[in-house]
């Protein structure tokens, strides 16, 4: 089937279609939206507009969503032709694929502000979301709104002008408050723990600058609960077009691919009108803290160990490099000896098979995850992922050997991309490739200037005498076994 023919009418009628293609089963076209989603990338078409979608299919209501794209055109220029339809490509053992229509409208925040503040300020958009990655928090070392950063300064010189997810949240919510109209509630869906309760704090900051009312306002009766989201969900790759098209039948130009298992839990007090996510899977729970630290520590933990070792060992992939017996015996080790004793769990979870359903996830040949995706932005994801367990065994007097030698492949990563000239993604870019250029070939001096960079080691760690050593063991290790770097992990 032809691109511009890619309507649902269309689709349910056409026999040349794979049989098995779920399509929406609700009238899409009576369907209005009632969520805004900041940041729309291949996230949140695989999973929040997934369960959003599975609870139109099942119960209805006006729920479409209105995807804004901060910056970048693409998707709306590749969606529009498809009505914004798209594929999702469920890729594991049975791989299935299903026509998501929960998305109605995809706008560009940096083109079309005004629409977007017209959907914010619109009575019926009872819910927004957000996935803007890690940094597009804005928040410095603390958790505070960060004044200095570079969007923040901007757009509070310009607060009718916002560009960042934080400033054009607030101007929504102004424009209710200024208008009487009840506010939306407020979903972060990105992975740092708290995610909620950090974006709250950012966005009543910023709008007390806006008006002392509003802040108090937002405070009072804006909900933000904190969730944890998890669906590996690579970027769509060109074999991802070829693949929907000889599974499906379907021409899509905006497919996104997954693997099967995906989980979501929000915090259990979410007011308000919202779609009946809880009957299709959903979990709300009190206890979402304990789900985000289960899942950062060992899920992202170890996709960062994957990504800056399996780098610096000439890997491409998380499964490759999870498929090498010497990384997967260190995830082993690791996980078992000194992230799952950093943790507690969530009542009723066991860890221990938690992290091997999670190592068997990454097993998934289908998924080509690539390491450098994951490997992007360590300075804001490494504090989380693993520097937090480090502070935490050392205060209880746990081992932090192996946690050691993930900072060391990260520090290993970003000095090999230094020296073959190669871009680092990371916000802190060039205050890291200073300090690796400084480098001395000494593991102590260096390790030690390294850990003395601002706002990335807190003073637990700069004054740990016990984490400093094993970090400049593991650092030195990784410099000795340059030939074949997993010898470092023996
Ligand atoms: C990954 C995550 O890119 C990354 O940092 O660790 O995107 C990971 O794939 C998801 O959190 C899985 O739910």
């Amino acid at each position: 089937m032809k691109l511009n023919e890619f309507n649902i009418n269309k689709l349910a009628n056409d026999v040349s279609l794979a049989a098995d293609l779920a399509l929406p089963k609700y009238d899409r076209s009576a369907t209005k939206i009632g969520i805004v989603h900041l940041g729309l990338g291949a996230f949140h078409r695989s999973h929040q507009a997934y369960y959003t979608e599975q609870a139109m299919n099942q119960f209805g209501g006006d729920w479409g969503i209105c995807g804004v794209s901060m910056r970048s055109t693409h998707l709306r220029d590749t969606m529009a032709p498809q009505d914004n339809l798209y594929t999702v490509a469920k890729l594991d053992n049975q791989d299935s694929f299903q026509v998501i229509g929960a998305i109605k409208e995809v706008l560009v925040a940096a083109e079309q502000l005004d629409q977007v503040l017209a959907r914010l300020s619109d009575e019926a958009t009872k819910l927004v979301s957000l996935t803007v990655t890690e940094k597009g928090y804005c928040l410095d070392a603390h958790g505070n709104l960060d004044l200095k950063n570079a969007s923040i300064e901007q757009d509070l010189a310009n607060t009718e002008n916002p560009q960042s997810a934080i400033g054009i949240i607030a101007l929504g919510l102004h424009l209710r408050f200024q208008a009487g109209i009840k506010p939306f509630n407020v979903i972060a869906c990105d992975n740092l723990p708290a995610n909620g309760q950090k974006l709250k704090n950012a966005v009543v900051q910023y709008c007390r600058f806006l008006s002392t009312e509003l802040s108090e306002w937002v405070e009072q009766t804006v909900c933000f609960p904190n969730t944890m989201v998890d669906s590996i969900t690579p970027k769509t790759e060109p074999e991802t077009l070829d693949l929907v098209t000889e599974k499906t039948g379907l021409v899509d130009n905006a497919p996104v691919q997954r693997e099967a298992f995906t989980q979501w839990v929000i915090e259990d007090c979410l007011t308000g009108e919202q779609p009946n996510w809880r009957d299709v899977g959903v979990i709300f729970s009190n206890d979402v803290a304990g789900y985000e630290h289960t899942k950062l520590r060992i899920l992202n933990g170890l996709h960062s160990t994957l990504a800056y070792f399996g780098r610096v060992a000439g890997f491409t992939t998380v499964y490759q490099a999870v498929s090498d017996p010497t990384i997967k015996a260190f995830l082993l080790r690791l996980v078992d000896e000194e992230i799952i004793p950093s943790i507690e769990a969530p009542a009723g979870l066991d860890l221990h098979a938690y992290s091997r359903a999670i190592i068997q996830r990454f097993e998934n040949s289908k998924i080509q995850h690539q390491l450098e995706q994951i490997a992007c932005d360590g300075s804001i994801k490494i504090p989380v992922r693993s520097l937090e367990p480090v502070a935490e065994n050392l205060a209880k007097g746990k081992p932090v050997k192996l946690l050691a030698m993930v900072v060391a492949s990260w520090l290993r990563f970003i000095e090999l991309k230094v020296l073959n000239s190669e871009e680092l993604s990371d916000p802190l870019a060039e205050k890291l490739a200073d300090v690796v250029s400084q480098f001395e070939q000494d593991a102590i001096k260096d390790v030690q200037k390294f850990v003395s960079l601002s706002g990335l080691f807190n003073s637990q760690l700069i004054n740990s005498a016990d984490f400093k050593q094993a970090f400049i063991c593991a650092y030195q290790k990784l410099l000795d076994a340059q030939d074949y770097p997993q010898g470092a992990l023996i």
